[in-house]
């Protein structure tokens, strides 16, 4: 078993909703539970500004499945939830990004881990740090440190997440 990072975003139709929707979702995969939720933070969007603001989150899974077959069940849940690509870093009901796959790191056409994106974003380190604030993030370095370096005012905490707090399980 191994332990991922799943990256966690909305901006459409209830993106809590859509957040929470995927956490059950994650834990309903072979061979898959979800150890434990960040909270999640609204943030204005990275990219073109003329769409809603995001959700963003963060779910570490215990998991048996390799990191490919991974992606592809985090592709099929962004299509059970009505994923559409129209554009770009645009808006999209649900974004599920693999962050972190154990320590590895993977450049394969079809999928990188770490994500590439990960040290310039707030709204993927901040949810990281909460669920693992030594967390050592592989070819990067530290989360502290990496957080450290960007903007994080952006980032607004959402008062809960289905009522309950940081580290619960779903
Ligand atoms: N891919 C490669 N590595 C990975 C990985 N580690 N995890 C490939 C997931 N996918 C990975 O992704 C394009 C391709 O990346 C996939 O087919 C997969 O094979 P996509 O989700 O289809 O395309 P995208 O999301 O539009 O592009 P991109 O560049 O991945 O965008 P991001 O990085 O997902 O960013 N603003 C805020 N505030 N919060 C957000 O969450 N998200 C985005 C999208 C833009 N602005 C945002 C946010
Ligand atoms: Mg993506």
């Amino acid at each position: 078993m191994k332990l991922a990072y799943i990256g966690l975003g909305s901006n459409l139709d209830g993106p809590v909703n859509q957040l929470d929707a995927a956490v059950k979702a994650l834990g309903g995969l072979p061979g898959s539970r979800v150890d434990a939720v960040s909270p999640y933070y609204a943030s204005p969007p990275m990219g073109p500004q003329d769409q809603p603001d995001f959700v963003n989150g963060a779910a570490r899974l215990l998991t048996g499945l390799a990191p490919l077959e991974l992606l592809d069940a985090l592709q099929h849940i962004e299509q059970q939830q009505g994923r559409v690509r129209r554009r770009r870093w645009g808006e999209r009901s649900l974004d599920l990004d693999l962050l972190l796959y154990g320590d590895c790191r993977l450049d394969n056409p079809r999928l990188r881990v770490p994500h590439p994106g990960l040290a310039e974003r707030a709204f993927v380190l901040r949810p990281l740090l909460d669920l693992a604030p030594d967390l050592e993030v592989p070819g990067f370095g530290d989360i502290a440190t990496l957080l450290s370096r960007v903007d994080t005012s952006g980032l607004q905490p959402i008062a809960s997440r289905r009522g309950t707090p940081c580290l619960a399980s779903p």
